[in-house]
C-alpha cells in the first residue's frame, strides 16, 4: 500500500468512530460499473453501495438533473411548496401505482415513518385500544440502524447496549406463513417484512409464501409494509421484488437506488388511508421532500425505466447466477439470488467471507461479506454480459482456492 493510502487510512482511523471495518482500498471515481482507487488501480463494483448505485456510478444524467436543480433551489423546508415535490409525487405514485407518498431522507427514517402511520392508523381506523398496537417482524432482519428500527433486530450486533427499546413488536421466522397466522391478534396493525432479506445473505422465502401472507394480512385487517429498500427498484430483476411473488403490498418502502447513490432520498408508498392518518404537524422532516433530492430522484427513476435496467437486470442477474452455480468448488456451500441481488454462502470450514474478498480485490473485484461466511454480489444495474463473464472468472479462480 501506498504512503498517502495508508494516510488516508491512518487519518479515518485517528478522527472516525470506528463503527466500519471497511476493505483495503481508498476509492476517488467511480463510473458505470467501475470504480477507481487513488492508486488509479480499477474494481468491478460488486456491491453498489449495498444496491444505492444500481444506475451506475456517477450515472451522467442524474448528475445534471442535480447539477441544474442545484443551481436553482436546494431547500426550502415544507413550510413552503416547491416546484419538484409535486411532479415527484406523480411520478413515484405512477411508476409504483401508489396513491399516496411520503418522502423521507434515509431507509431508517422511511422505516420509522411507516412504523409511526401504521400505528396511527390502527388507532385511529382500526379501532385499536390506544398504545396496545402490535407490529410482526421477521427473525435476521434488516432495516436500518434507528433505535426504534434495532429494537426489533434480533442480530446481538445491531441491538446489543443500545436498550432499551421501545415494545410493541413480535418476532416470527422468516418464510413461514403458519408462524404469522399464530402471531395476529386483534391488535396487530402490520407485518414489516423485507421480500428477500438482505443483509440475512439474499435469503429468499418459500415459492407461494408471500401468497399466503397477503391472504393473512387481508382477512385480518392487518397492513402488509414491504421494506423494498434493498431489494426495490430493479435490483431483483422486476421493478419491485413484490411483482415476484403476484402480491401487492400495503405499504412500500424506498429508499437508496431512489436517488442513483447521488443523495439521500427515501419514501413511504401506501395505497390507503393509512398515510391519510398524518395531519398537518404530526410528521415531517427539514429535507424530507426539498426540491434538489425531487429532481434527483426523478431523474434516477427515469433514466432506470428509460434505459431498461430492470430488463437488464433479470437477463444479467441469470446470467451472473448460473455463471456461479457451474463453478466446481468445495468452498461453496450455496449461490443464492435473484436478478443481481446474489450471494455465494461458503462452508465455514472454507474460512470467513473476508478473505475471500480481500483476494477478489486483487483480482479487481470489490465484494462484500455478511454474517462471516457469505459474500453478497451486487452490482450495478448497467451490467453486460461481457462485465459479467469477466467477473465470474475472477469469482471461480478465488472460490477455488481455499483461503480456510
Ligand atoms: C449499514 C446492512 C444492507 C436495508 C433495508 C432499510 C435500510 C437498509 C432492507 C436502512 C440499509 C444498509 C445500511 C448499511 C449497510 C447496508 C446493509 F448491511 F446494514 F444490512 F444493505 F444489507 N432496509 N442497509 O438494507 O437504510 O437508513 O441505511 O438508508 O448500516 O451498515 P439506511
Amino acid at each position: 500500500m501506498s504512503s498517502s493510502v495508508i494516510d488516508f487510512i491512518a487519518t479515518e482511523a485517528r478522527f472516525g468512530a470506528h463503527n466500519y471495518e471497511p476493505i483495503g482500498v481508498v476509492l476517488s471515481r467511480g463510473e458505470g460499473v467501475w470504480v477507481w482507487d487513488t492508486e488509479g488501480n480499477r474494481y468491478l463494483d460488486c456491491l453498489s453501495a449495498y444496491s444505492a448505485v444500481s444506475q451506475g456510478h456517477c450515472h451522467p444524467k442524474i448528475l445534471a438533473a442535480m447539477v441544474e436543480q442545484a443551481h436553482r433551489l436546494t431547500l426550502t423546508s415544507r413550510a413552503f411548496h416547491n416546484d419538484q415535490l409535486a411532479l415527484f409525487y406523480e411520478e413515484i405514485a405512477a411508476l409504483t401505482g401508489s396513491h399516496k407518498v411520503l418522502p423521507m431522507n434515509s431507509g431508517a427514517e422511511a422505516v420509522e415513518s411507516a412504523i409511526k402511520s401504521v400505528r396511527k392508523w390502527g388507532y385511529e381506523v382500526k379501532g385499536v385500544p390506544d398504545g396496545q398496537a402490535e407490529i410482526i417482524v421477521c427473525a435476521n432482519n434488516f432495516h436500518g440502524r434507528t433505535l426504534g428500527v434495532v429494537g426489533f433486530s434480533t442480530d446481538p450486533e445491531t441491538r446489543g447496549h443500545f436498550g432499551p427499546f421501545a415494545p410493541g413488536f413480535k418476532v416470527i421466522p422468516f418464510g413461514d406463513a403458519a408462524a404469522l397466522a399464530e402471531a395476529i391478534t386483534p391488535n396487530t396493525v402490520a407485518f414489516l417484512v423485507e421480500p428477500i432479506q438482505g443483509e440475512a445473505g439474499v435469503v429468499i422465502p418459500p415459492a407461494g409464501y408471500f401468497t399466503e401472507v397477503r391472504e393473512l394480512c387481508t382477512a385480518n385487517n392487518v397492513m402488509l409494509v414491504l421494506d423494498e429498500i434493498q431489494t426495490g427498484l430493479g435490483r431483483t430483476g422486476k421493478l419491485l421484488a413484490e411483482q415476484h411473488e403476484g402480491i401487492e403490498a400495503d405499504v412500500t418502502l424506498l429508499g437508496k437506488a431512489l436517488s442513483g447513490g447521488f443523495y439521500p432520498v427515501s419514501a413511504v408508498l401506501s395505497n390507503n388511508d393509512v398515510l391519510g392518518t398524518l395531519r398537518p404537524g404530526q410528521h415531517g422532516s427539514t429535507f424530507g421532500g426539498n426540491p434538489l433530492a425531487c429532481a434527483v430522484a426523478r431523474a434516477a427513476m427515469r433514466v432506470l425505466v428509460e434505459e431498461g435496467m430492470i430488463e437488464n437486470a433479470a437477463r444479467q442477474g441469470a446470467r451472473f447466477l448460473e455463471g456461479l452455480k457451474d463453478i466446481r468448488a468445495n468452498t461453496i456451500r450455496e449461490v443464492r439470488g435473484r436478478g443481481l441481488m446474489l450471494a455465494v454462502e461458503l462452508h465455514p470450514e472454507a474460512g470467513l467471507a473476508r478473505r475471500y474478498c480481500e483476494a477478489l480485490q486483487g483480482k479487481g473485484i470489490l465484494a462484500k461479506d455478511t454474517h462471516e461466511h457469505t459474500i453478497r454480489i451486487a452490482p450495478p444495474l448497467v451490467i453486460t454480459s461481457d462485465q459479467v463473464d469477466w467477473a465470474l472468472e475472477r469469482f471461480a479462480a478465488i472460490l477455488t482456492q481455499d483461503f480456510s
